[in-house]
C-alpha cells in the first residue's frame, strides 16, 4: 500500500514583501506573506538590525488591523453638532478644498490662528517642516505629553538621552539598572538585550513601585515609592563620593567636573569664550592638547564644578538614612547598592584593545569603561520632578565613567549632540511668510523663550514661556485647554494628526469632551475648527469637523529618517521606510501624501515649484527628492548615482534600493569610532563624512548647565529678560544648575489622597492602536486597578470587588483586583485599555467599554490653586512634561454599579454612532 503524499509545510504564501512594523514605535522590521494578493502572515526579519527576526503579538496581529471594520473608509465631513459623530462622506477633493479654504486666508492675516499638533507618528521631520512654511508657531509632536523630560535632560546633560537616543552595552554590561521602564519604545531590542545579560549572568535590578513586565524578571526589585527617584539617586552618589569611587581621570578629562564657576555661577572663559580649567597651576581653555585638568583648583576666588558638586552631595540630608523612609527603600540596601554599583565599575572595568585619539589630540592606547549601566523612562520622566531626577541619574552614570564607555552606556547616530548643536526656539510671525526658523529647539538662556513683545507666550501651548522655559517637544496636554480658554490667545483652526485627545491622550477626558463642544456667546464652537486625521474610528473621530482618513502601516510609505527618529543602533547610523505592500481597498490616502498635496495648495514654499505647481507627487518623492541641506535628504542610503551614504544628491532608484534590502539601511561605525563618541575624533570625522554634521563638534559632559543657571540668573533678577514676579520662587528652585530633587508637585494632595496611583503600558497593546484588533484584544479586553496588601486588607476587599477611586479632579467606579509585588501606597493599572461605548467598531457591551477604564478622568491638565492668581498646568516647571504619575488618590469599597447582573464601570458617556465599516 502506497502513503499517502502529505506536504507537511505548505507555503503560507507566494511573495513576502519587507517592511517595517508599526504596531508600535520601536520600528522592527518584518516580512509580509502575502498569498493571493491578501496578507496571510507576518514575522520578524532575521536580517533586520532592530529585531533580529524578533517579533511580538502586536507585530503578527497587524494582520488583524489591516482587516478591522472600524477603519476609516472615505474624508468625513461633520453634519450635526460636533460629538455627535453625524458626519456625510464626501470626495477627497472636496475635503482638500475644504482645509484649504479655513487654512489659507489664516495664512495671509495670522498664521498663529492655526495650530497643528501630532501624535505618535514618525514623520516629524516632514509635519515640522510644513508648519515652520505655512508660518504658525503652533506645532508640536506628543513628546511633551510623553517623555520630554528624558529627553531634554539627556540632551542638556550627556548630550543624548534615554528613549530610543541610546542603549546599553549589551555585550559588556555587568550591571544594569532599570528606573521606571515598563515597555519603551525600543520593546524588542530591550528584550533581547535583557535575554544577553542573563545568559552572560550579568546582573538586572528593576526599580519601579509595581513588580511586573522587566522587574518581574530582574534578578533584584526595589519597589520605590513613586516620585521619590531622584533622592535615591543622589543618595547613591552621596555614597559613591563618600567612599570615593568616582572615575576622576574620566571627569577631569570628558566633563565640565573641572570647569571654574564665577560668582554669577558662569563659567570663567578665555578671550574665545572658552571655559577656563586649571591644569599644572595656569588657567588654560578646556581642550587644550595634553592637560590633565585639576578638579580641586580655585582660582581668583572661583572653584570647579567639582567642588561645588562634592559639597552639595555629601550633605547629610543626602545620607541613605535621611532619604530611606521617603523612598520607601531601607537604609542598609541604599548602602548595599551602592556598593555593588561601585564594585562591578571599579573592580571590574573593562578594556578594549583599540588605540584612539581624543579631541586634544591625545592618543589614548585603549578603551576602558565601566560597566555598569542603566535605563530610565516614564516612571522618572512623568513626574514634576522628572527633568532633575533625570539629570541626576545621568549625572550618575558620569561619575561613574559610564557614558558612552565600554560596558557603560552608548549613544546611538545622530547622538551624541550636545544642547548647543540643536536649534533655539523660533516663534517670530510674518503673515503669508513661513515662520523665522524651526519651531522646537534647546533653548541657551532667556533671550531663546518663545515671547511676544508684551512678554506673554507666543505659543498656544505656552511652551518655551517662563512656566516652562526648556520645553523642547511643546505642550500637546495644554493645547485643547489652552484653545478653549482663549489663553494666551484665539485659534481658528486645530489640525490633529494620530492623537485620540478625546479619549485616553488626554488629562481630564470629559472636559476635554466638554471643551471640544463648548460654544461662546455667539454661538460659535471656542474652538472653531478641527480638522483630524485618523485611520480609525477613534475616540476623537467624533470631535472633529473634517476627517483625513489616513491608510493603515501595510498601505502607505513612510521614512524612518536621520532627521526624525531613525533605527541607528551604537555601532551604526541606520534609517528605514514602510511602503505599500498591499493597496488600500478603500478610498483613504496617506496623511504624509495629503499634507503635501495641502501644502501645494497652500502655495507653501518648499511645496510648491517655481511655477507655484506641486512640487512632489506624494510623499515617496518628497522622500527621495526633498533636500533639506545640500545632498542632505530623508534617507541616508543609496544616494548620488547609487553608492553614495549620507551625502550626495536624490537617486531616483533609492525606494527600489531600500525594498530590495529589507526597508533599511545602515552606515557602520568604524572601530576606532565605537566608544568615547563626544571627544573622539574618528567618530567626529565618520559623523561629518556621513552627514550628521557639518562640522566636528566635541562637548564635555554637563555636570552644572549654564543654560540652567542663566533662567536662575533671571529669577534672581539678573540680565535683560525678567520673569513675572510671581514666577521668580519656582524659577530659582527648578532650573538649578545642579541635580537636585524636590516633592512632585501631586505630593501636595497627599493629606486627603494618599495613594500614587500609576499606569503602565502593556506588553500586548499599543496606546488605543490595537482596540479593535481582534486578537490582541483577547489578551487585554479589560483592565482591573492593582491594589497592594495594606489597602486590600484594610478595605476589606475580595475578589471581584469594586472601588471608588477619587482625586482632587474626580472620581471613577472601577473593579479592583490584589497585588502584593506593590508599593503599599500605590495602586496601578494598565493604560489605555478602556474605550469609549461605540468607538473603535466595537460593540457598546465590549469589556473594554464596560470593565475597562482610564485614569483619565482623575488627572488634571491645571494643578490645584495656590491662591496667587494663577493656574499652573500640571507639568514639569523646566520642560513642560506632562506629570500623569504625579497622580494621588484615595481608594473606597463600594457597591458595584448597576446594571446588577453586568456592573459597568462608571463615568460613562453616549454611545458613539459607527464610524467605520460596522460593529466587530
Ligand atoms: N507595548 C507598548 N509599548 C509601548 C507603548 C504602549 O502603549 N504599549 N507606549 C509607547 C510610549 S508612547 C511610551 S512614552 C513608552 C513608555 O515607556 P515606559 O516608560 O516603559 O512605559 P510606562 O507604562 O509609562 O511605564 C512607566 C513605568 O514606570 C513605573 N513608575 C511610575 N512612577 C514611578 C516612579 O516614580 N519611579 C519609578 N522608578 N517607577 C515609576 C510604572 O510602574 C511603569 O512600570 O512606551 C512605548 N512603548
Ligand atoms: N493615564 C495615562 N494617559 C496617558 C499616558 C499614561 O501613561 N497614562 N501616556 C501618555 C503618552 S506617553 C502618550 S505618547 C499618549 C499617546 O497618545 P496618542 O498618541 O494619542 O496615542 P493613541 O491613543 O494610540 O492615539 C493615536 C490615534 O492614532 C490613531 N492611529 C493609529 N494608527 C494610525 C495611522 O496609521 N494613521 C493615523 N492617521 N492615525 C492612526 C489611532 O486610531 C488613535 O486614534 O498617551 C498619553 N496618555
Ligand atoms: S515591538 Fe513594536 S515594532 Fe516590534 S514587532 Fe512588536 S509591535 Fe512591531
Ligand atoms: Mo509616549
Amino acid at each position: 500500500m502506497t502513503q499517502p503524499q502529505l506536504d507537511l509545510s505548505p507555503a503560507v504564501s507566494d511573495e513576502i514583501r519587507q517592511t517595517t512594523c508599526y504596531m508600535c514605535a520601536c520600528r522592527c522590521g518584518i516580512n509580509v506573506h502575502l498569498k493571493s494578493g491578501r496578507v496571510s502572515y507576518i514575522e520578524g526579519n532575521r536580517a533586520h538590525p532592530v529585531n533580529k527576526g524578533v517579533l511580538c503579538a502586536k507585530g503578527a496581529s497587524g494582520i488583524r488591523q489591516i482587516t478591522a471594520p472600524s477603519r476609516l473608509s472615505q474624508p468625513l465631513r461633520r453634519v450635526g453638532p460636533r460629538g455627535s459623530g453625524a458626519f456625510e462622506p464626501i470626495s477627497w477633493d472636496e475635503a482638500l478644498a475644504l482645509a484649504v479654504a479655513w487654512m489659507a486666508p489664516l495664512r495671509e492675516t495670522a498664521p498663529e490662528k492655526v495650530a497643528f499638533f501630532t501624535g505618535r507618528d514618525q514623520s516629524q521631520s516632514l509635519t515640522s517642516f510644513w508648519a515652520q512654511n505655512f508660518g504658525t508657531p503652533n506645532y508640536a509632536a506628543h513628546g511633551g505629553f510623553c517623555s520630554v523630560n528624558m529627553a531634554a535632560a539627556g540632551i542638556y546633560t550627556i548630550g543624548g538621552a534615554f528613549w530610543e537616543f541610546g542603549q546599553p552595552d549589551w555585550e559588556h554590561t555587568r550591571l544594569f539598572l532599570m528606573f521606571g521602564v515598563a515597555e519603551d519604545h525600543d520593546s524588542n531590542p530591550i528584550k533581547i538585550g535583557l535575554g544577553r545579560l542573563k545568559a552572560r549572568g550579568a546582573r538586572v535590578i528593576g526599580i519601579n513601585p509595581v513588580r511586573s513586565g522587566y522587574n518581574a524578571v530582574a534578578d533584584d526589585w526595589l519597589g520605590i515609592t513613586p516620585g521619590t527617584d531622584g533622592l535615591l539617586i543622589l543618595s547613591l552618589i552621596h555614597c559613591l563620593l563618600e567612599a570615593g569611587k568616582v572615575d576622576l581621570p574620566y571627569l577631569a578629562r570628558f566633563t565640565n567636573a573641572p570647569c571654574l564657576v564665577g560668582p554669577d555661577g558662569l563659567f570663567l572663559r578665555d578671550g574665545q569664550d572658552k571655559p577656563l580649567v586649571i591644569a599644572d597651576g595656569r588657567a588654560v581653555a578646556f581642550d587644550t592638547p595634553g592637560i590633565q585638568p585639576d578638579l580641586g583648583a580655585t582660582h581668583q576666588g572661583a572653584r570647579t564644578v567639582f567642588q561645588h558638586m562634592a559639597e552639595r552631595y555629601l550633605s547629610p540630608e543626602y545620607a541613605p538614612e535621611a532619604v530611606a523612609d521617603r523612598c520607601g527603600i531601607p537604609a542598609p540596601r541604599i548602602r548595599a547598592l551602592a556598593a555593588e554599583i561601585a564594585d562591578a565599575a571599579f573592580n571590574h572595568p573593562v578594556t578594549l584593545e583599540q588605540e584612539w585619539t581624543d579631541f586634544r589630540g591625545d592618543p589614548h592606547k585603549t578603551m576602558t569603561g565601566r560597566p555598569v549601566s542603566f535605563h530610565a523612562m516614564r516612571g522618572i520622566s512623568a513626574h514634576s520632578n522628572g527633568f532633575q531626577t533625570a539629570r541626576s541619574l545621568h549625572l550618575l552614570q558620569i561619575l561613574l565613567g559610564a557614558v558612552e564607555t565600554p560596558g557603560g552606556y552608548r549613544l546611538k547616530p545622530p547622538y551624541p549632540k550636545p544642547a548647543e548643536a540643536h536649534p533655539a526656539p523660533h516663534c517670530k510671525v510674518t503673515p503669508g511668510k513661513p515662520l523665522d526658523g524651526p519651531h522646537l529647539g534647546y533653548p541657551r538662556g532667556p533671550e531663546h523663550l518663545c515671547l511676544k513683545d508684551d512678554g506673554s507666550p507666543a505659543r498656544i501651548d505656552k511652551a518655551f514661556s517662563w512656566e516652562n522655559p526648556l520645553s523642547a517637544h511643546g505642550l500637546m496636554h495644554m493645547v485643547i485647554a489652552n484653545a478653549h480658554a482663549g489663553d494666551p490667545y484665539r485659534i481658528d483652526t486645530l489640525f490633529l494628526y494620530m492623537a485620540n485627545m478625546a479619549w485616553n491622550s488626554s488629562m481630564n477626558t470629559a472636559a476635554v469632551m466638554e471643551m471640544l463642544t463648548d460654544r461662546g456667546e455667539d454661538g460659535e464652537y471656542r474652538i472653531p475648527r478641527i480638522i483630524y486625521s485618523d485611520a480609525y474610528a477613534s475616540e476623537m473621530v467624533a470631535y472633529a469637523d473634517l476627517i483625513l482618513p489616513d491608510t493603515t502601516y501595510l498601505e502607505r510609505h513612510d521614512c524612518i529618517s536621520l532627521l526624525d527618529r531613525p533605527i541607528s543602533e551604537p555601532d551604526a547610523a541606520g534609517d528605514a521606510i514602510r511602503w505599500p505592500v498591499v493597496a488600500p481597498d478603500r478610498d483613504v490616502r496617506g496623511f504624509q501624501s495629503v499634507l503635501i498635496d495641502l501644502g501645494a495648495r497652500l502655495g507653501l514654499p518648499g511645496f510648491v515649484d517655481a511655477a507655484g505647481g506641486p512640487l512632489y507627487a506624494d510623499y515617496a518623492d518628497y522622500i527621495v527628492n526633498h533636500q533639506r541641506r545640500p545632498g542632505i535628504g530623508p534617507l541616508m542610503g543609496w544616494r548620488g548615482n547609487g553608492d553614495a551614504e549620507g551625502r550626495g544628491g536624490p537617486n531616483p532608484a533609492q525606494l527600489d534600493r531600500y525594498i530590495e534590502n529589507g526597508a533599511f539601511y545602515q552606515a557602520h561605525v568604524p572601530d576606532d569610532a565605537r566608544y568615547f563618541k563626544p571627544w573622539n575624533r574618528a567618530y567626529q570625522d565618520w559623523a561629518v563624512r556621513t552627514g550628521l554634521y557639518d562640522a566636528p563638534q566635541p562637548y564635555l559632559l554637563s555636570i552644572w548647565s549654564e543654560p540652567m543657571r542663566r533662567f536662575q540668573r533671571a529669577a534672581e533678577g539678573q540680565g535683560q529678560r525678567q520673569p513675572p514676579e510671581h514666577m521668580r520662587a519656582r524659577l530659582k528652585q527648578a532650573m538649578d544648575p545642579l541635580p537636585r530633587w524636590y516633592p512632585p508637585f501631586g505630593d501636595e494632595a497627599a493629606r486627603d489622597y494618599p495613594l500614587h496611583a500609576l499606569t503602565q503600558r502593556p506588553m500586548a497593546m499599543y496606546h488605543s492602536w490595537g482596540s479593535q484588533n481582534a486578537w490582541l484584544r483577547q489578551i487585554h479586553g479589560h483592565n482591573p486597578l492593582y491594589v497592594p496588601t495594606a489597602v486590600w486588607e484594610a478595605q476589606g476587599f475580595a475578589p471581584g470587588d469594586w472601588a471608588r477611586v477619587t482625586s482632587p479632579t474626580g472620581e471613577i467606579i472601577v473593579p479592583v483586583a490584589h497585588m502584593p509585588a506593590l508599593n503599599p501606597h500605590t495602586v496601578w493599572t494598565w493604560n489605555a485599555i478602556g474605550k469609549r461605548k461605540g468607538a473603535w467598531g466595537l460593540d457598546p457591551n465590549a469589556p473594554e467599554a464596560t470593565k475597562g477604564f482610564l485614569l483619565n478622568h482623575l488627572i488634571h491638565e491645571l494643578l490645584p490653586p495656590k491662591g496667587d492668581g494663577q493656574r499652573w498646568s500640571n507639568s514639569d516647571p523646566v520642560t513642560g512634561q506632562a506629570a500623569w504619575f504625579d497622580l494621588r488618590v484615595r481608594v473606597e469599597k463600594c457597591a458595584a454599579p448597576p446594571p446588577d447582573e453586568a456592573p459597568e464601570v462608571l463615568p460613562q458617556f453616549p454611545v458613539l454612532p459607527d464610524q467605520g465599516r460596522g460593529r466587530a
